[in-house]
Parts: C-alpha cells; sequence; structure tokens
C-alpha cells in the first residue's frame, strides 16, 4: 500500500504557482563539479558590486558565464558579450552547468532549453535582492533554471503585479527551481541571508540562473 510520507518535503507543502518546479536537492549530484567550475570562472571574471541605474550598489556580488552575461550600470540592466571590467568575453559555459541545466528542464518540461547566459549571484549574510521581474531576455518562451548552493535562503516568489503578497519558498543548497510559462514574469526577489556557514562554501549563497537571453540587437550590447 502506498506510505504517505511521514515527514513530507517541503516542496511538497506549498502549493506553487503554475510554471514552476522546484527540484529539491537535484543539483548534489554534481555539487563538486559545480563548486570546481565556479572558482575557476570567479578566477577570470571576479565577482564585483555592480551599480543599479540609480547609482545605488548591489548588495549581491556577481558576475557571468556563457555567451552573454548580465549587467547592470548608471545606463541600465542589459546583456552583454564582454565583462565590462576587463574587456574581455565572459568564461565559457562549463559543460557541468550545461549537463545540469539540460537535466533539470527536462525533469521540468522543457526538453530543448539551450542557455546562453549564466548569472552568478553570490550573497554574503545580509545581502538581498528586491523585488523585480526578470524582462532584459529577448524573447519570454524559454524557462529559467535557478541553481541555489550554499547558505540556505528564503525566495520570495511574488505574481505579476508588485502589489501581490510574495509566497516565500525556503531554498536549500542543491535545489533547483525551473520557471517559465505563466510564471516567466512574475515579481521575485530574496529575503536578506541569514548568517551561518555552510560546510563546502562557507558564508555565503551562490545562486546560478541560467536563461536563453539572446541574441542580442545588432547596434545592442
Ligand atoms: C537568486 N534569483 O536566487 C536570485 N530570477 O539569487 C533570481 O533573481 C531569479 O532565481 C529569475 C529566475 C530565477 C531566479
Ligand atoms: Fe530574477
Amino acid at each position: 500500500m502506498f506510505e504517505p510520507e511521514l515527514f513530507p518535503s517541503a516542496s511538497a507543502l506549498l502549493p506553487l504557482p503554475p510554471g514552476v518546479t522546484w527540484l529539491e536537492g537535484f543539483a548534489l549530484d554534481w555539487e563538486d563539479a559545480l563548486i570546481g567550475a565556479l572558482a575557476q570562472i570567479i578566477k577570470a571574471a571576479p565577482l564585483r558590486h555592480m551599480l543599479t541605474p540609480g547609482g545605488q550598489r548591489m548588495s549581491v556580488a556577481m558576475t557571468n558565464c556563457g555567451s552573454l552575461g548580465w549587467i547592470t550600470d548608471r545606463h541600465g540592466y542589459r546583456y552583454a558579450a564582454l565583462d565590462p571590467d576587463s574587456g574581455r568575453p565572459w568564461p565559457a559555459l562549463p559543460e557541468v552547468i550545461r549537463e545540469l541545466a539540460a537535466a533539470a528542464s527536462l525533469a521540468a518540461g522543457y526538453p530543448s532549453f539551450e542557455p546562453d547566459a549564466c548569472l552568478i549571484n553570490c550573497y554574503a549574510p545580509g545581502a538581498r535582492m528586491s523585488l523585480h521581474q526578470d524582462r532584459d531576455e529577448r524573447d519570454f518562451s524559454a524557462p529559467i533554471v535557478s541553481v541555489s548552493l550554499g547558505l540556505p535562503a528564503t525566495f520570495l516568489f511574488g505574481g505579476l503585479t508588485r502589489r501581490e503578497r510574495p509566497q516565500r519558498l525556503p531554498l536549500a543548497h542543491g535545489d533547483v527551481v525551473v520557471w517559465g510559462g505563466p510564471a516567466r514574469l512574475a515579481y521575485h526577489g530574496v529575503a536578506p541571508v541569514a548568517d551561518g556557514r555552510h560546510p563546502k562554501l562557507g558564508r555565503q549563497r551562490i545562486n546560478l540562473t541560467l536563461r536563453r537571453a539572446g541574441p542580442l540587437n545588432l547596434n545592442g550590447n
């Protein structure tokens, strides 16, 4: 007979909005390879605190890999093929990240996701990301694959307007969230990360968001 789980997982208890798939611990099979690949990327394209168009320094430190990288500065939010700090292309998307993105998007029902951009967000304790929509991509038909590593965080998942009260998803090391379809333009953010120490990553949360961002406009950068 089917045995109901005594301790259902957090993802089984929360009704997720349509278009969102939460794969708990999905990235754990790739954990060490991912951490190794991240170290290489950060060496080639160091984490930095970018400025918002309004001139605020973001509390989250960022870098990118893949053919396009998400950047922000006084001129706005956009994707760029070159790292503005070095003038060089972003590091290539490592095979381990490509493989994880393919497996996660397939598991979530998007069998042909081909990411060209991977934003790497690094949160020290206290860092946060305010509610926003992801709308700098060329088209919104591709899903976004989001991988959480290191310290846990509360992901805030709102509606299609800023006014809806967000749902709170406790994301842990190794969790992957895939979102697309009706959720693609939902407002979302990350509550201030609580202090702690992760056995492999120390006092930080790292999030990878894999997207299909391009192609860029001919005159775009
Ligand atoms: C983060 N993530 O988890 C920030 N955006 O650190 C995002 O802003 C995000 O996780 C779009 C899709 C998935 C995400
Ligand atoms: Fe986002």
